[in-house]
């Protein structure tokens, strides 16, 4: 049984020009809660390609990065941003 976490929660707006130990390039969901936004990066130093995912589960094989290679464990760097465009937020 492996001692890697499943899972990791960040609970601020903040962002990460690296991962947090042991999750680079091995994220395959991203649950966004309302009020936020993530911008997840290909590569470390918020470099490649981006998109912004908003409030809700974001299945990241079903996300092209490029050609037939899904966004499934490419995350290198993201930013977390409070979604002023959500009503209340
Ligand atoms: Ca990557």
């Amino acid at each position: 049984m492996s001692s890697n976490p499943q899972s990791f929660i960040e609970t601020k707006a903040t962002e990460k020009a690296a991962m947090p130990s042991n999750w680079n390039d091995r994220i395959s969901y991203v649950y966004v809660p309302y009020c936020s936004k993530v911008t997840i990066f290909q590569d470390g130093g918020f470099g490649g390609n981006a998109i912004t995912l908003t409030t809700g589960v974001h299945n990241l094989p079903n996300y092209r990065l490029w050609g037939s290679t899904s966004w499934n464990d490419a995350i290198s760097s993201y930013r977390i941003l409070r979604d002023a465009s959500k009503s209340g937020c």
